[in-house]
C-alpha cells in the first residue's frame, strides 16, 4: 500500500464516524499530514454541521505547516450550501498539496473543485482509492444525481435461494456476522420498509442498537388494506416510544377511518394511489423524493420485495448467503412473479461487491433490468 493511499484509509475510516447520520449529505473524512504524520483528523458529522476539511483544519488549530497535505476521501465542495466552500478555506489556511478520492457527483460540484484549488496553485493528486471512496455514499450519489431515493432490498437466502423451508421456518438462515451486517447497513439508510405481512408476524421494532443507544430510522409499513390496524394488540411500531416514526403506506381503500385512528395514536400515513389496494412504488418514490428521504431498506418480506422487483422500482440488494441447502420445491423464494425465459432477460447487478461474513457471503449492487 502506497503511503497515499495509508492516509487515504486512514480518512474513509474516520468518514465510516457519520455512518447513517450525514443525510441528505455524504460520508465524508480528512486527514492532514505533516512530515509523514498524521496532525489532524475531521469527518463530516451531519448536514448543516461543518464539512470533513473544516473539521481537520479545526482540529489542527494552528496554520498548517509549509508542506502539509490534505487528505480527503470527497473532493472538496466549491459551492456555498448550508455551509461556506471548503476550497476556500483551503487555499486560505495554505495548504499547497491536496489528495482526493472520489469526484464529488454532485453536478454543482464535479471537477469544478480540482479546477479551483490548481487555479490557485494547489497540487491535487485525484483518485486515490477512488471505489472504496466512492463507496462510502451509495445513498448520496444516487440521490444527487438522480433526484431520486435509492430503494435498496436485503434479503439472507439458503444456496438455492430460499428464504424459509415449507413450513415456514427461517430464522435463522445465515450467522450472526451477517445479521450484524444487515444491521449496520439498517443503519445506513434513513428509512426502512416492511411489509403488512411482517408487522403481523413478526411485530418488529424496526430500530438499531448504534454505541448503546437505540435508533429509529422513519419506519414505512406498507399496507394498502390497513390490516395492521386491529380492535386487538396494536403492533409495537405503532405504540412504541418512536411511534411519530412511523408511516404507514396505504391506498383509498385502507379506509379514512382507520386512518384517523392512526394519526389519533400519533402515526403518520402516506394514502398513495386510487385505483388499486396496492401501493404504487413509483408514488412512493415521488413522495420520497418531495419529503426529502434519500434512502429506503426494504427488509421483507418476500412479497414486498417481489413485488418492488416486479415493477422495476428495486434499485440495489444485498443478499445474504448461507451454505445451507434446502433442496425443497416446497421452500420459499426470496423473489418471485417475473418470468424469465432466457438468461438475456435476466435481471443482473453492477456494481458488485464481495463480502465473507463468517460462513456466509453477502453479494450486493445495483439492480439492472433487462
Ligand atoms: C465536502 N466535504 O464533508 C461534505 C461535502 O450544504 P452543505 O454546505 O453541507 O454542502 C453539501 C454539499 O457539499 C453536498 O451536496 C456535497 O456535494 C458536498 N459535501 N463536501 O467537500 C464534506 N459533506
Ligand atoms: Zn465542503
Amino acid at each position: 500500500m502506497s503511503q497515499d493511499e495509508t492516509f487515504m484509509r486512514r480518512a474513509i475510516a474516520g468518514a465510516r464516524r457519520g455512518w447513517g447520520a450525514t443525510h441528505p449529505n455524504p460520508l465524508v473524512g480528512a486527514v492532514i499530514v505533516e512530515a509523514g504524520e498524521i496532525v489532524a483528523e475531521g469527518y463530516h458529522a451531519k448536514a448543516g454541521e461543518p464539512h470533513a476539511e473544516i473539521m481537520a483544519l479545526r482540529a489542527l488549530g494552528r496554520r498548517p505547516q509549509a508542506g502539509a497535505t490534505l487528505y480527503v476521501t470527497l473532493e472538496p465542495c466549491c459551492t456555498h450550501g448550508r455551509t461556506p466552500p471548503c476550497t476556500a478555506a483551503i487555499i486560505e489556511a495554505g495548504i499547497r498539496h491536496v489528495v482526493v478520492g472520489a469526484t464529488d457527483p454532485n453536478p454543482e460540484h464535479a471537477g469544478k473543485g480540482y479546477g479551483l484549488l490548481r487555479a490557485a496553485g494547489v497540487e491535487v493528486t485525484e483518485g486515490v482509492l477512488a471505489r472504496e471512496c466512492a463507496d462510502l455514499n451509495l445513498i448520496f450519489n444516487h440521490w444527487i444525481t438522480t433526484g431520486q431515493p435509492l430503494f435498496a432490498a436485503k434479503s439472507g437466502v439458503t444456496l438455492d435461494g430460499k428464504v424459509a423451508t415449507r413450513t415456514g421456518d427461517s430464522k435463522w438462515i445465515t450467522g450472526a456476522e451477517a445479521r450484524a451486517d444487515g444491521h449496520a447497513w439498517r443503519r445506513y439508510f434513513p428509512a426502512i420498509a416492511v411489509g403488512a405481512g411482517t408487522v403481523r408476524a413478526d411485530n418488529p421494532r424496526l430500530t438499531a442498537r448504534v454505541g448503546g443507544v437505540e435508533w429509529c430510522p422513519w419506519r414505512f409499513v406498507f399496507d394498502g388494506l390497513l390490516r395492521t390496524v386491529t380492535d386487538k394488540a396494536m403492533p409495537a411500531v405503532y405504540t412504541d416510544e418512536f411511534r411519530e416514526r412511523t408511516i404507514v403506506v396505504t391506498t383509498p381503500h385502507g379506509g379514512l377511518g382507520y386512518v384517523r385512528k392512526l394519526n389519533a395514536m400519533g402515526v403518520k400515513a402516506w394514502v398513495l394511489g386510487a385505483n388499486t389496494p396496492k401501493v404504487n412504488f413509483q408514488d412512493f418514490r415521488t413522495r420520497c423524493a418531495q419529503e426529502g428521504i434519500t434512502g429506503v431498506f426494504f427488509e421483507g418480506g418476500a412479497q414486498l420485495l417481489s413485488e418492488l422487483l416486479q415493477a422495476r422500482e428495486l434499485d440495489y440488494l444485498f443478499t445474504y448467503h448461507a451454505p445451507v441447502l434446502f433442496a425443497d420445491d416446497k421452500s420459499k423464494s426470496i423473489l418471485r412473479g417475473l418470468r424469465t425465459e432466457t438468461l438475456a432477460n435476466a435481471i443482473r447487478l453492477e456494481q458488485v461487491r464481495h463480502e465473507v461474513l463468517g460462513d456466509d457471503a453477502l453479494m450486493r449492487g445495483f439492480v439492472r433490468y433487462p
